[in-house]
């Protein structure tokens, strides 16, 4: 049918586009690789015609919407136009936990929030909390696309949500406007916003600085009126919301990876025939592997960026990661068993080259 949408040809010509953007080092936020070119293969619907926004709390310049575009090509061409998709970004429809909500409602149809504020959902998603826990971009691929991602979305598909893809936001790093921090003891007093989860509670807390969750979609004001003083996320994050302008210094911590999780309203997979719903779960796989791929490479380029922007990003030798490592090390006794041991050493055991 339409198995084959993504010749060999036309994936080594996206990621020598990827390379070259990521050579660039005056990338401008807007500087995203072109979109890859889209097979049509069209896939046949039930003759129905259908509109799916999708939302996203981030804005319209990171590499999460990006991936929506290439969704919103891939749904659009292969339904030969049946289905129409709308993308909405910034938060425009809701936050990550409204927009879930909106899902479960019926009034929105996708959206792809982090991980992390749905975990007293779904709370095997904890794992994505637990500080250093993945190594490297290549683990969190193994255990997204290995039997544990799956086994996530499956569990994921019930509350009005049907889970259908990985993409990601990527490895946090911290940022704050009142002096550099290289140790755990920089960070004493500092009020540092967090996602709403307990376990980004506990480990700022217990790097000794005064934590205070907040919505993504409230962040940059209160930043900026310095109601907090720091917040973490993504390079590409950091970047796309322009907290750099008011946060004149970064840490580069990598001390969580955050996937995004795809989410579709289930009361609007059940109107689609299932030739759709197969299409949706294709596109997110698509969207999924060239978000991260997009991400990945421009990881580096905004991270300099940031720097040439004037930013004072200090990065950590191995002694100082040690160190926050060794400090966070009561937040693994702590979750430990409320996590599940096993799923905490499945991912190490990934982890072990
Ligand atoms: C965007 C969020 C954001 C997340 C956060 O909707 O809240 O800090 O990292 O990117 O999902």
């Amino acid at each position: 049918m339409h198995a084959h949408y993504l010749a060999k040809r036309t994936l080594t010509g996206i990621l020598a586009t990827l390379a070259i953007s990521s050579a660039s080092l005056s990338l401008a936020a807007t500087d995203m690789p072109p979109l890859p070119e889209v097979d049509g293969t069209v896939v046949e619907g039930d003759g129905n015609d259908y509109t799916l926004k999708f939302s996203i709390g981030t804005t319209q310049s990171g590499a999460q919407y990006r991936g929506l575009e290439y969704f919103k090509d891939i749904v659009e061409k292969r339904s030969d136009g049946h289905i129409k998709v709308q993308l909405f970004h910034s938060a425009q429809l809701g936050d990550d936990l409204q927009a879930v909500s909106a899902l479960q409602a019926g009034t929105l149809e996708m959206t792809a929030p982090s991980t992390s504020p749905l975990v007293n959902m779904f709370p095997q998603f904890a794992v994505f909390d637990l500080p250093f826990l993945f190594p490297s971009p290549e683990v969190a691929d193994k255990v997204l696309d290995g039997e544990i991602g799956k086994r996530m979305l499956e569990e994921a598909s019930t509350n009005g949500l049907v889970a259908i893809g990985w993409a990601e936001n990527g490895y946090r790093q911290l940022t704050d406007s009142k002096a550099a921090v290289s140790t755990p003891e920089d960070l004493k007093g500092l009020k540092i916003r967090t996602m709403q989860n307990p376990i980004h509670l506990d480990i700022w807390r217990t790097l000794g600085a005064n934590p205070t969750p907040m919505s993504f979609a409230e962040l940059f004001t209160a930043l900026e009126q310095g109601v907090v003083d720091g917040q973490e996320n993504p390079w590409i994050t950091i970047q796309s919301s322009r907290f750099n302008e008011v946060q004149p210094y970064a840490t580069e911590t990598n001390h969580v990876y955050t996937p995004f999780v795809t989410l579709v309203s289930e009361r609007f997979w059940n109107k689609l025939p299932e030739s759709y719903q197969g299409l949706l779960v294709e596109a997110a796989g698509e969207m999924g592997r060239y978000e991260r791929e997009v991400s990945r490479t421009l990881n580096d380029a905004i991270k300099q960026q940031l720097k040439d922007e004037g930013m004072q990003i200090t990065e950590l030798s191995a002694e100082q990661v040690a160190t926050f490592q060794d400090t966070l090390a009561p937040v693994y006794d702590d979750w430990r068993d409320k996590i599940g041991g096993e799923l905490i050493d499945d991912i190490q055991a990934i982890s072990q080259p």
